[in-house]
């Protein structure tokens, strides 16, 4: 909200500089104005139906529905995280608008990105509570977006598990970075608080130690692996995409805490120039990825940089030789 506040400040200021500066050279946008965030809010009123009913445009005031005000205070800071973090201009770094729906089915266990936009369950209040609630988890959202606008790994097996850990892995940097915590400081909790009170559990998943976010009678136990040796092969869930993600993204965690300081800026650097760089395949596995990620480390940090060893340390930490 802070840095929403100081955008919305320099824009005022600088429009009327930039009017005129429009009257004398048509350029293209100079490298440091601030990108502005487009948001839609809509709310399909429990029904499973999309896109509904639109209740909140960029800069209009707050409805008043905590569910809405909150999803649109959450996409604010996505948005804010990825233009001060990697000056990305939203999902497809080109101002793409933020559409969201809110209260979307009848005590609905999830939320998605349906190739276009967000939808959000407001849970049903036994073992969720609503998914618009943490912050983490609209990034995880909104990521799946990035995601299919640069590597668009397929749903599926190895790269369907890395399309969902690099939704965990921003997920949590937007939180870090909200907070203004660095990786020792982190909980590398994903989802912290949408458990319905009275579930044995404190998330839906932990990038830390995978494995151990929550084991409850009525949910069960988290099914993460954190490591290769532990990998579950299965058709359910396309292949155990969220299962299977527990290994990239304890490999994040372990390459993040070594480097230290905040993740977002080396660690989370390396992970978004290796999703948006070109050169992963669409079916790239976790050993592709993990190769991936040296190369860029090795490009931004050298052959012999603590960073480079830090990634290829954690990589194998998690049985995956790059
Ligand atoms: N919340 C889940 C996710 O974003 C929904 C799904 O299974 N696609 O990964
Ligand atoms: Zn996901």
């Amino acid at each position: 909200p802070a840095l929403r506040d100081r955008a919305r400040r320099t824009l005022a200021l600088t429009s009327a500089y930039r009017s005129e500066r429009r009257t004398l050279q048509v350029t293209a946008p100079a490298p440091n104005e601030d990108f502005v965030p487009n948001r839609t809010i809509r709310d399909a009123g429990h029904r499973e139906e999309l896109p509904g009913e639109a209740v909140r445009a960029e800069g209009e005031p707050a409805t008043g529905d905590k569910v809405a005000d909150q999803n649109y205070d959450w996409l604010g800071a996505t948005f804010d995280f990825f233009e001060a973090a990697y000056r990305r201009n939203s999902i497809d770094g080109a101002g793409l608008p933020l559409i969201s729906t809110v209260h979307y089915g009848d005590s609905y266990d999830n939320a998605f990105w349906n190739g276009q936009q967000m939808v959000y369950g407001d849970g049903d209040g036994t073992l969720f509570t609503e998914f618009t609630g943490p912050l983490d988890v609209t990034g995880h959202e909104l990521t799946h977006g990035i995601t299919q606008y640069t590597a668009n790994l397929e749903y599926y097996s190895q790269p369907g598990a890395l399309n969902e850990s690099i939704s965990d892995v921003f997920g949590s940097l937007i939180k870090q970075w909200h907070l203004g915590q660095s990786a020792d400081q982190a909980d590398w909790l994903i989802g912290a608080g949408l458990l319905a009170e009275g579930v044995n559990g404190v998330a839906l998943r932990s990038m830390k130690e995978p494995g151990t976010a929550y084991d409850d009678p009525q949910l069960g136990k988290d099914p993460q692996p954190g490591h290769m040796d532990h990998y579950v092969e299965t058709y359910r869930d396309n292949g155990g995409v969220h299962v299977n993600s527990g290994i990239p993204n304890h490999a994040f965690y372990l390459a993040a805490t070594a480097i230290g300081g905040n993740a977002w800026e080396k660690a989370g650097r390396i992970w978004y120039d290796t999703l948006t760089g070109g050169t992963l395949e669409t079916d790239t596995d976790f050993k592709g990825f993990a190769a991936a990620t040296l190369e860029t480390a090795t490009r931004l940090y050298g052959a012999d940089g603590a960073e480079t060893g830090a990634v290829r340390q954690a990589w194998t930490g998690v049985g995956v030789s790059p």
